[in-house]
C-alpha cells in the first residue's frame, strides 16, 4: 500500500506593533496562534508588522521599542522561536515589494468598501493617507507571500481576508496557478472583543485606555476596569448582543478564557447582579493573563536575544519569500536580473 504524504499547510498571521497589545489581540488572535504552533499539520509563520503600523503617526523611537516588545509578547503568550517563524515585517523587503505589484490588481472600488478604513479614515480625519486606504493589499501581500493555507484573525479582520483572496484568484486567472487562495481561521468563541466603554466597538489598542485590557496590565488595573464597563440599567444577566451589548461582551470574554458555553453562564450567574459577573471575568481574566506577564519580563530583560531571533528568523522568512517573488517577476514579465 502506498503512503499518501500530505504537504504540510502554512499558516501566516501578524499583529500591528501599534499600542500594547489588548485581551482582544489575546483571545482574536494571539491564544489561537499557540494552539496552532503544536499541530503537525502546519508550518506557521507569525510577523510584527510594523509597515501597518505606519498607516497612524507613530513617535519613531516608541515604534522600535516596540517592535521588540511586540515580539517578547509574542513569546510570553508561548509561541516558539523554533516551532514558528517570528519576525518583523519591514526585515523582509518582499512584504512591500508584493504589496506594489498587487495594488495594480486591486480595483479603487474594492478598497472603498472596506469598512476598516471608514472607521479609521473617521478616526484620523486629519491624516486621510493612501497607506491607510491601500492597507489591505498589504495584507493581501503578506499572506500571500508564503502560500497561505490559513489566516488565524479576529473576526474583525474577515473582509480583508475575502479581499485577499479575491486579488489571488484574479492573478491566478490572468497568469495560472501562481498563488494559494487563503482561508480564514476563525475561532469559535471571543472572535470580536469589544470595547469596555463602548461595547458597541471592537476593543482596540489604540483607543483611550479604560477601553481596553492590555495583555500586561497589572491585576488591579484589570478589575478596575472591568468594574467600569459599561453594561445597561435592567439588572438581568443574559446573552443579547444587540440589546444587552456590553453584558454580551463580558459574558464572551468568560466564555472564551474559560471554555464554559453561554447557557451554562446564563444558567451560573442566574438572579446575580452585574458585580459579580464583573467580578467573575475579571478573576479569570487575571488568572490567564499573570503567567504571560512574568514570562515577558523575563524575555524583555534579554533584549539582544530577542533582536537575535528577529534576524534569523527573518532570513528564514525572506528565503520562502523569494521563491514566491521570482515566480511572480516571470509571470509578469518583469526583465530577469541577478542580484
Ligand atoms: N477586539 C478584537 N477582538 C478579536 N480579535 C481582535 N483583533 C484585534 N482586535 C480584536 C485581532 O488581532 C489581530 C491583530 O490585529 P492588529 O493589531 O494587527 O490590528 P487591528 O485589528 O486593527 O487591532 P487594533 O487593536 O484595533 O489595532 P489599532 O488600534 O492599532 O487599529 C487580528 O487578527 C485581529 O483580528
Amino acid at each position: 500500500m502506498t503512503e499518501v504524504i500530505e504537504k504540510k499547510k502554512t499558516i501566516f498571521s501578524g499583529i500591528q506593533p501599534s499600542g500594547i497589545l489588548t485581551l482582544g489581540n489575546y483571545i482574536g488572535a494571539l491564544r489561537n496562534w499557540v494552539k496552532l504552533q503544536d499541530d503537525p499539520a502546519y508550518n506557521c509563520i507569525y510577523c510584527v508588522v510594523d509597515l501597518h503600523a505606519l498607516t497612524v503617526r507613530q513617535d519613531p523611537a516608541a515604534l522600535r521599542r516596540r517592535c521588540v516588545e511586540t515580539l517578547a509578547l509574542f513569546m510570553a503568550c508561548g509561541l516558539d522561536p523554533e516551532k514558528n517563524i517570528l519576525y518583523c515585517q519591514s526585515h523582509v523587503p518582499a512584504h512591500s515589494e508584493l504589496g506594489w505589484l498587487l495594488g495594480c490588481f486591486t480595483y479603487m472600488g474594492e478598497l472603498q468598501r472596506m469598512t476598516q478604513f471608514k472607521d479609521k479614515a473617521s478616526k484620523h480625519a486629519d491624516n486621510i493617507n493612501a497607506g491607510l486606504f491601500t492597507y489591505p493589499v498589504l495584507m493581501a501581500a503578506d499572506i500571500l507571500l508564503y502560500g497561505t493555507d490559513l489566516v488565524p484573525i479576529g473576526e474583525d479582520q474577515r473582509q480583508h481576508l475575502e479581499l485577499a483572496r479575491d486579488i489571488a484568484i484574479r492573478f491566478n486567472n490572468l497568469y495560472g496557478n501562481v498563488f494559494t487562495v487563503p482561508e480564514a481561521y476563525i475561532g469559535k468563541a471571543g472572535r470580536r472583543v469589544m470595547s469596555l466603554t463602548e461595547p458597541t466597538r471592537k476593543m482596540s489598542k489604540s483607543d483611550e485606555e479604560n477601553s481596553y485590557i492590555a495583555i500586561l496590565d497589572k491585576p488591579e488595573d484589570i478589575r478596575r476596569k472591568l468594574r467600569r464597563a459599561v453594561t445597561d440599567s435592567d439588572g438581568v444577566i443574559r446573552y443579547d448582543r444587540e440589546g444587552k451589548p456590553g453584558v454580551s461582551n463580558l459574558l464572551e470574554i468568560l466564555s472564551a478564557i474559560t471554555g464554559e458555553e453561554m447557557e451554562a453562564l446564563a444558567a451560573r450567574f442566574e438572579g446575580q447582579g452585574y458585580g459579580a459577573l464583573k467580578d467573575a471575568v475579571a478573576d479569570a481574566v487575571i488568572q490567564e493573563l499573570s503567567p504571560v506577564r512574568s514570562r515577558y519580563e523575563e524575555f524583555l530583560a534579554d533584549k539582544p536575544y530577542l533582536e537575535q531571533i528577529m534576524q534569523n528568523n527573518a532570513g528564514r522568512a525572506a528565503k520562502l519569500a523569494l521563491r514566491t517573488m521570482s515566480k511572480v517577476h516571470k509571470k509578469l514579465g518583469l526583465a530577469p536580473y541577478k542580484l
